[in-house]
């Protein structure tokens, strides 16, 4: 079996550029939300461009520490839920064989689909030597079999056991799922970028360069192009079946979610159904132009709502992304 490749219709419209920034948004919105550095206006902003988290909800607080009584981290789990299950129906739609996910995340030296794409150096010129060394060394130690044999299978036996999920809200389960192990295995698979897009210190007026568009652009260090590449949903399938587990744990029918914000909705849609998400880009990708329709894809007002929102967020250089946790801890 090789690793699942998805469709091009279902790639493209993961690739496009709405696609992406709902991604890189949802998340990028949460992280930022509590940072003291988001001034009173780009968050007034962010609100009237539909994109405030309900209740201010969000994993964590002014000090970037977890908050785990809020119910954020159903969001998390809800949001990637989606969007699962927006592909799954398009696979469906198109007669291709379902997703397949991760049971038990991949061993050093197993199965070589999942081999791990090598380390690399760090050499930001904006960042000191003493950093990109830092940033190096940890990213070799994410992707070492150390890691995976002292830490990993650790995360792993604990979100699996039952006596510890029964132990767990649902929300607390998904904001420490998020910040634990889900974000050290988008590090874990990642391959060497050919850089990310917006950088944290994206300048306010320059224009989203539509090379990040390019369905070739798939870093899964990036919230902007993890989704576009397949690693991501057998990540995300393994993350998203702790949600059975642990409602079989709790002995839990039907799960009730406080936390179901995805976004701003596309018009027209409530929350629950994943079309909300995408519903016009997937029009576009399943409605027979699959090609060459990249250009008109990219207008939009809720594009450049969006747009502006990055912008926003970069200018109070608040942008964190999952490379981040090879950073010092600030
Ligand atoms: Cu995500």
């Amino acid at each position: 079996m090789a690793i699942r490749v998805l469709p091009s219709q279902i790639i493209e419209m993961l690739a496009s550029r709405r696609h992406r920034l709902r991604h890189f948004l949802w998340h990028a919105v949460r992280s930022a939300w509590n940072n003291p550095q988001l001034t009173d206006e780009v968050k007034a902003f962010i609100r009237d461009k539909g994109w405030g988290p309900p209740n201010d909800r969000v994993p964590l607080d002014a000090k970037r520490k977890l908050i785990l009584d809020n119910h954020s981290g159903e969001d998390f789990l809800y949001m990637h839920r989606q969007m699962i299950k927006e592909v799954s129906e398009l696979l469906d739609q198109l007669e291709e064989q379902s997703l397949t996910f991760w049971r038990s995340i991949p061993k050093p030296g197993g199965h070589p689909d999942f081999a791990l794409p090598p380390a690399w150096s760090y050499d930001d010129p904006s960042e000191s030597a003493a950093t990109n060394a830092a940033m190096t060394a940890r990213l070799q130690r994410v992707k070492s079999d150390a890691y995976f044999r002292d830490t990993i299978v650790t995360w792993e036996a604990f979100y699996t056991n039952p006596a510890n999920l029964a132990q767990l809200s649902l929300g607390a389960l998904g904001n420490l799922l998020e910040m634990t192990i889900h974000n050290n295995l988008h590090m874990r698979w990642a391959s060497v970028p050919i850089g990310y897009m917006p950088s944290p210190n994206f300048d306010d007026t320059r224009d989203i360069d539509p090379k990040w568009d390019a369905t070739s652009y798939d870093y899964l260090g990036d919230t902007n192009s993890s989704h576009v590449n397949p690693i991501f949903w057998y990540l995300h399938g393994w993350v998203d079946s702790r949600i059975d587990r642990w409602a079989a744990a709790n002995r839990v029918s039907e799960i009730a979610c406080i936390g179901t914000w995805t976004g701003k909705l596309e018009e027209g849609w409530t929350h629950g159904a994943p079309e909300a998400l995408t519903a016009s880009v997937r029009r576009e990708a399943m409605g027979g132009h699959a090609h060459g329709h990249a250009g008109h894809e990219q207008d939009g007002e809720d594009i450049r709502e969006m747009e502006a929102i990055v912008r926003k967020l970069g200018s109070c250089k608040v942008i964190r992304n999952f490379y981040d946790v090879l950073r010092d801890p600030k």
